[in-house]
């Protein structure tokens, strides 16, 4: 069996993460032996010439992974024009309530959104007892060890008439994996780069919808919550969110 290494970047400013510092950037990626050189330099270079700031603190490392790899189809996709930041949000509301997101928890979420915004993680915020819950110590969550072999991405933004982003791989991986996931009832996302404004609520239920202005171009408050179901073990999803290796993989014979 080929063996797959974690490529892992984090970066910051001031500061390391844990001491405080701006967040700058982050990556994962998935990758053989022979192409871990490549994948640490594009890491190496998002994090360089990152819109949010120039690092002081970097971090790079690599790896094996012994599990084996789980294959997920990516979510199926849809793009919504809005014209203004109130009528995105709204409608990011509206998603995360047909996805099955009780309305009393969306407005507790969006009352404490400030909160959520600069941290490094995604926030999981249950809709049972309307509360954020990765405590202890408000530590935010970050989603590891996934990927999107490049040919496939491609042949798959090609027949969506999608552009070959990374930005666009790299969110719609992290939504399938998060969505994917019994727990997960949605997820809510908007870049904390100040130059983007698309953003997304995700679900099992309704695909990838992609929301084109949530913010203001040169805001750098960004979000990422995930909205659980949390009766379940949330040990063994953050252990799932963390640990547990996913490749996307697109079957172009299914055509959606
Ligand atoms: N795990 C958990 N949270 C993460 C991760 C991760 N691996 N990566 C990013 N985040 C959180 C973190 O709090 C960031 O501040 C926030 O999300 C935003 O991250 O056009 O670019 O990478 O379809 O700036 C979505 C729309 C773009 C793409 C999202 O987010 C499209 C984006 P960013
Ligand atoms: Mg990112
Ligand atoms: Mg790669
Ligand atoms: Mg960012």
């Amino acid at each position: 069996m080929e063996k797959f290494y974690s490529v892992r970047m984090r970066a910051s400013k001031e500061r390391a993460h844990e001491q405080g510092g701006k967040h700058i950037s982050g990556g994962e990626q998935i990758a053989a032996y022979e192409n871990v050189r490549e994948s640490i330099i594009a890491l190496l270079d998002k994090a360089l010439t990152h819109t949010r700031g120039k690092p002081d603190f970097l971090q790079i490392q690599f790896d094996l992974i012994d599990e084996p790899i789980r294959k997920l189809e990516p979510l199926p996709l849809a793009t919504n024009k809005v014209e203004t930041v109130e009528e995105g949000r709204l409608m990011a509301r509206n998603l995360l309530e047909k996805s099955g997101v009780p309305r009393a928890c969306i407005e507790k979420a969006f009352l404490q959104i400030t909160e959520f915004f600069g941290h490094r993680g995604a926030i999981l915020f249950d809709i049972q007892s309307n509360q954020r819950v990765d405590h202890p110590n408000e530590k935010s969550v970050r989603v590891s060890r996934m990927d999107w072999p490049t040919d496939n991405f491609a042949q798959w933004a090609d027949h969506h008439a999608v552009p070959r982003s990374k930005r666009i791989k790299e969110a719609l991986v992290l939504a399938t994996k998060v969505n994917r996931n019994r727990t997960t009832v949605a997820e809510l996302c908007w870049s904390d780069d100040p130059e983007y404004i698309t953003g997304y609520v995700a679900s099992k239920k309704l695909g990838y919808q992609r929301i084109t202005k949530l913010k203001e171009v040169g805001d750098e408050h960004g979000c990422r919550i995930f909205f659980i179901d949390g009766k379940r073990d949330l040990s063994s999803y953050i252990e799932y969110l963390e640990k547990q290796p996913i490749f996307i993989e697109w079957d172009p014979r299914l055509i959606d």
